[in-house]
Order: C-alpha cells, then sequence, then structure tokens
C-alpha cells in the first residue's frame, strides 16, 4: 500500500533543511539548557552531556517544532518543551542500556553511558536528565488554553508509570514469553507512541492551538509513534549493528516480542505503512501548513537506521 500524503502544487517540502536547521537550534537550546561540563559535580554533567550530545537523530524535537508550526506558533516558544521531551528520551535510552534492563554496549555508534561512567553514574545521569527535563519545561509560563500546570501534567503522564514506564515493565514481564499482538500494541503504543505523540502535543499547545487542532496532532502523534516503534523492530532485524549505531538482531535473540517476529516482516511493513497513512490524514485540516509533520512521518517510514 503507497503512503498517500498531500498532494498539492506548492514546492516540494525540504526536510533536509528543516532537519539541519532544526536540529541546530535544539542543540544549541539544550547547551544553554543544562549545567556545562565543568559544574560540579562534573562526572554527573559530563555524563548527561555525553549521551544527551552522542548524535540522536532529535526525531522529537522535530515533532515538536513541526507541530507548534503547523499551528501557526514560534519555535523559540516549543523550544524549551522539544528539550525537555529529549532529555526523557534521553534518560529512557539511558537507563534502558543498563545491565538490569536491555544490557547494551552500544547506542548511537558510541558506548554506552554505563559503559563509560559505570553504572552508578549512569542511573544518576539518567535520573538528572529526567530531572532536567521538568526544570527545563517549567520556563514555559503556559497559553491561554494550556496553562503551566496542564503543560507540566502532559509531561509526566508521557513519562510515567502509565505510559513509558509501563511500556517498559510490560517489555521486561514480556521477554521470553509468547504475548500476542495485542499486548504488543499496549508495549508499543506506552514505550514509543506515548512519548512521540506528547511531543507533537506539546508543539501544538506551545502555539495555544484550538482544541480541534489538538485532537488531529494526537491523532497524528499516536500513529506516526506506533509506526516508528514498528519499523524499529523491522529495522533491529534487517539492518547491521553498524548502520544502526546499536546491536541489531538484539530483539531476536532475547526472544522478544517484535511486529516481525509475531506478523512476518512483509506484514509488519504493511502495517507501519497504514500507521503512516492514518497520521497524514490526521493532518488533512491544516492545509498546507504541515508539510514539516508529513516530511518527517514519510522519512520515519523510510528510515534505515
Ligand atoms: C527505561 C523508563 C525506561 C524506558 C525505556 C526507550 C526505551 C524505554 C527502550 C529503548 C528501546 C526502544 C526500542 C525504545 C523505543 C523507542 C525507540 C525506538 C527509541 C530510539 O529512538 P530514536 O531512534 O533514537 O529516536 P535516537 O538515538 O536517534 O535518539
Amino acid at each position: 500500500m503507497p503512503v498517500t500524503a498531500r498532494r498539492s502544487s506548492a514546492p516540494p517540502f525540504d526536510l533536509k533543511a528543516f532537519f539541519a536547521t532544526r536540529t541546530e537550534a535544539v542543540n544549541r537550546a539544550l547547551d544553554r539548557f543544562l549545567p556545562s561540563e565543568t559544574t560540579k559535580p562534573a562526572t554527573i554533567h559530563k555524563a548527561m552531556r555525553y549521551s544527551l550530545f552522542a548524535g540522536g537523530k532529535r526525531i522529537r524535537p522535530a515533532l515538536c517544532l513541526a507541530a507548534a508550526e503547523a499551528c501557526g506558533g514560534r519555535d523559540e516558544l516549543a523550544m524549551p518543551l522539544a528539550c525537555a521531551v529529549e532529555c526523557i528520551h534521553t534518560y529512557s535510552l539511558v537507563h534502558d542500556d543498563l545491565p538490569a534492563m536491555d544490557d547494551d554496549d552500544y547506542r548511537r555508534g558510541k558506548l554506552t553511558n554505563h559503559k563509560v561512567y559505570g553504572e552508578g553514574i549512569a542511573v544518576l545521569a539518567g535520573d538528572a536528565l529526567l530531572t532536567a527535563a521538568f526544570e527545563i519545561a517549567a520556563r514555559c509560563k503556559g497559553w491561554g488554553r494550556y496553562s503551566h500546570q496542564k503543560i507540566i501534567l502532559e509531561i509526566a503522564s508521557a513519562a510515567g508509570s502509565l505510559q513509558l514506564i509501563a511500556g517498559q515493565v510490560a517489555d521486561l514481564e514480556g521477554e521470553g514469553r509468547k504475548i500476542s499482538a495485542k499486548e504488543l500494541r499496549y508495549i508499543h503504543e506506552r514505550k514509543t507512541s506515548a512519548l512521540l505523540c506528547c511531543a507533537v502535543r506539546l508543539g501544538g499547545m506551545s502555539a495555544n492551538c484550538a482544541p480541534a487542532q489538538l485532537k488531529a496532532l494526537t491523532a497524528f502523534g499516536y500513529n506516526v509513534g506506533l509506526a516508528f516503534q514498528v519499523i524499529d523492530d523491522i529495522l533491529d532485524v534487517t539492518q547491521t549493528s553498524d548502520k544502526l549505531g546499536k546491536t541489531a538482531g538484539k530483539d531476536t535473540k532475547a526472544q522478544k516480542a517484535t511486529y516481525p517476529a509475531i506478523l512476518g516482516l512483509e506484514k509488519s511493513r504493511k502495517i507501519a505503512e497504514q500507521l503512516t497513512n492514518r497520521a497524514f490524514a490526521a493532518l488533512k485540516g491544516f492545509k498546507g501548513r504541515a508539510a514539516a509533520l508529513e516530511g518527517l512521518a514519510k522519512f520515519l517510514l523510510l528510515r534505515d537506521r
């Protein structure tokens, strides 16, 4: 099934330029928000920065900024929220790589945090990144329809024990056990889709978007988030460790339930396309203003790492 993004006579959207400029702006903002490497105790700040600047794709911040732009908002207002989500994402990776969880030596092509700084500091670096996310987000005063409190609650619920952590718990408990496609969706919705969706929603909130726009962004974020994880599962079995910058084939080795394991590669690819098409459909009310969101959804579907 082909993906069906909006047809228009507008010039094609330059996603490469969008990604490059937004990534640079996000990196500058993260650098400003985080204590410097030499701030005491230096070890923890070095460890936090090691993972935060290890070459992540910055997908969640890009989605947040693109959503703000789709709603007529401004990047500088969305930026603290985009950075907060990236800090939470990075914390989750640092903790996920620990021996007590997924036990991985490589992430983003570099040694994992605990391999460089030791397990104790890696736990603390993750804790500190999670805390930093709330400190950064707390700088937003809120917008007419979305109070400061609503913004903080939005982040806390995506990162908390009903979403991101619930997904990780179910993932850990599912290892080596046969699980159904329904249980797998439960894991993917929480472990991956919740934070991506939160990034998109926060972008809209920073633009004081209308309730209908927030609903559309939620549908977009949910579907893109799920498609992202289905593709991640596919890449784990089709790509090399070199290409992924992390150990490939780990899911199979750990007997983890994944879309390809349960449904096969071809069906998994179809599902990712279907989800991406649903994400596109959610954007129809934005007319021409959602080109960046569309471009990102297509990029995430077609990515190879
Ligand atoms: C430890 C609370 C806790 C949660 C861990 C992040 C996570 C949950 C598990 C890691 C493994 C995994 C498959 C996560 C799903 C999300 C995902 C695919 C993360 C990778 O995201 P990318 O590709 O990473 O955006 P980069 O490195 O580009 O930032």
